[in-house]
């Protein structure tokens, strides 16, 4: 019945140069390691080449740091509110071009970094300008720590730098950030924003480069906060890092979250939820809601339903405006997807993706479902971080819980279910910084987000972000 029509948005709106350098006191400069490329993931094209910060580069942009934190954090919160509220404003407006930017780089649907990902954006940005000139009313301590070692990954390019970045300044701490290597370009064009807004040099400084660069910010002596965001096993070995160094360390790692469909649950928008949880993003998302916990009895019907709306999603041209499902991040992730996806056939499930057609260049995964996954199977155990769902069955909310908790991760849950006192029920007993109720994947500024277990500790967003970038 529906002809497709593509309807690509416009690059032109991107100004993208051939290379790009270093954020370092309000300049762009060489970086002296060798520079790396930076490709678009659903045509594998170069971008950009984009600078290494070497240990010396790294120290350079901590200094920076150090020197602008005497005026940052001795501006009146009022000032600093000003400033943040400056660059919400110019995020707003130059919001388009960093959609496209984003989707270029990351290879999300341009749906999703426009209506998704710059909004939150924005409003983290505003949310955080708004505590700016309250904090000393509001019970904290006024300290802020001083520098933030901030080393952030490719799945929320630009979002995962304003949970860091917004909280940091308005409590007067100054920053360094290293972006991941394969997503920079929206970072750098941040630091553009932040000299539009004429943000005092120093205040933010952008470091480019691979885990070698991360590690030198996390190590550097003068660095007073680390946050991080990534791998578990990385949040190790900087955890190892940061011991016994007095620097204050939050961590926000990997996940396996359970989506819990209970039978009385609204079918249609379980599925709607289920598809939002483990599809948005190509379920590159540490919160995704990457195990479905179906009650046996309605399984048959969930299933069929949820097969149907699979089987409508469009993968393909992330600037197409119809896309659901864009591009893997890189080559690296997609054989991370393809080992995960091959063990979980050889371990015996079973399983589906609907026919469709994926593009020749580019990393490219289909959607995937895994049926008849036991709890001892690979993909019911491992973050695939992929468009991969694996589908488990309970009969009772006791097992629910028991089968939801059985992972080293704790970072979000769902729960589908009509009953008002089961909801109450199950997220007294889910061990996840995040419980979502009939719903999934929604994020606000004013709540806090951040896990249990190996999921990390410490807390992004709402008034509690703030005590990550405070002293007391
Ligand atoms: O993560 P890394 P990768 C999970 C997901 C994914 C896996 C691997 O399962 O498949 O991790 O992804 C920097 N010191 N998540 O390899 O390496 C690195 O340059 C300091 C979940 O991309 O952890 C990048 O900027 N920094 C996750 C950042 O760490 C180091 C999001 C993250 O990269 C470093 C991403 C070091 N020694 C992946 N080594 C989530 N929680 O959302 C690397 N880095």
């Amino acid at each position: 019945i529906f002809e497709y029509a593509p309807a690509p948005e416009s690059r032109d709106v991107v100004d993208l140069r051939s290379s790009y350098g270093l954020f370092v006191n309000g300049e762009f400069v060489e970086g002296s390691g060798k520079p790396f490329k930076t490709v678009n993931p659903a045509t594998e094209e170069t971008l950009a080449e984009v600078a290494t910060a070497t240990s010396d580069d790294v120290d350079r942009a901590v200094q920076a740091a150090r020197k602008a934190f005497g005026v940052w954090s001795a501006l009146p919160g009022s000032e600093r509110a000003k400033y943040l509220f400056r660059i919400a404003r110019i995020i707003q407006e130059r919001a388009r071009e960093l959609a496209v930017l984003e989707s270029l780089d990351n290879g999300k649907p341009i749906r999703e970094s426009r209506d998704f990902d710059l909004p939150q954006v924005a409003a983290h940005f505003f949310y955080y300008a708004g505590w700016a000139d309250k904090l000393e009313y509001a019970g904290f301590g006024m300290k802020p720590l001083g520098v933030a070692g901030q080393v952030i990954p490719w799945n929320f390019p630009l979002l995962m730098l304003a949970w860091k970045v917004a909280p940091a300044l308005a409590c007067g701490n100054t920053v360094v950030l290293k972006p991941a290597e394969t997503t920079p370009l929206t970072a750098l064009l941040f630091a553009d924003i932040c000299r539009q807004a004429e943000l005092p040099p120093g205040v933010v400084n952008i470091v480019t480069g691979a885990g070698e660069t991360g590690a030198a910010v996390v190590a550097h002596p003068d660095v007073d906060k680390v946050a991080f965001t990534g791998s578990t096993e990385v949040g190790r070995i900087i955890a190892r890092t940061v011991a016994g160094t007095g620097k204050k360390l939050t961590l926000e790692l990997g996940g396996k979250a359970a989506n819990i469909v209970f039978e009385d649950a609204a079918i249609d928008q379980a599925v709607e939820g289920i598809v939002n949880g483990i599809f948005f993003n190509q379920g590159h998302v540490c919160c995704a809601g990457s195990r479905l916990l179906v009650q046996e009895s309605i399984q048959d019907e969930l299933l069929a339903a949820l097969k149907r709306r699979v089987a409508t999603l469009r993968v393909g041209d992330p600037l197409d405006k119809n896309t659901d499902v864009g591009a893997v991040n890189s080559a690296e992730q997609l054989a991370k997807i393809r080992r995960l996806s091959e063990l979980g056939e050889s371990e015996g499930a079973e399983r589906w993706s609907p026919a469709c057609e994926l593009p020749e260049r580019g990393f490219w995964f289909p959607p995937t479902l895994f049926t008849g996954v036991a709890q001892s199977h690979t993909i019911a155990r491992e973050e695939v971080f992929g468009p991969v769902l694996s589908v488990l069955t309970f009969r009772t909310p006791a097992e629910a819980v028991e089968k939801a908790n059985n992972t080293p991760y704790g970072l979000s849950a769902g729960v589908w279910t009509e009953k008002g006192s089961r909801i109450l029920w199950m997220a007294e007993r889910l061990r996840a910084g995040v419980v979502w109720a009939n719903t999934f994947n929604k994020f606000d500024p004013a709540s806090p987000f951040g896990g249990y277990k190996e999921s990390g500790f410490g807390r992004e967003g709402g008034l509690h972000g703030l005590e990550a970038y405070l002293d007391v």
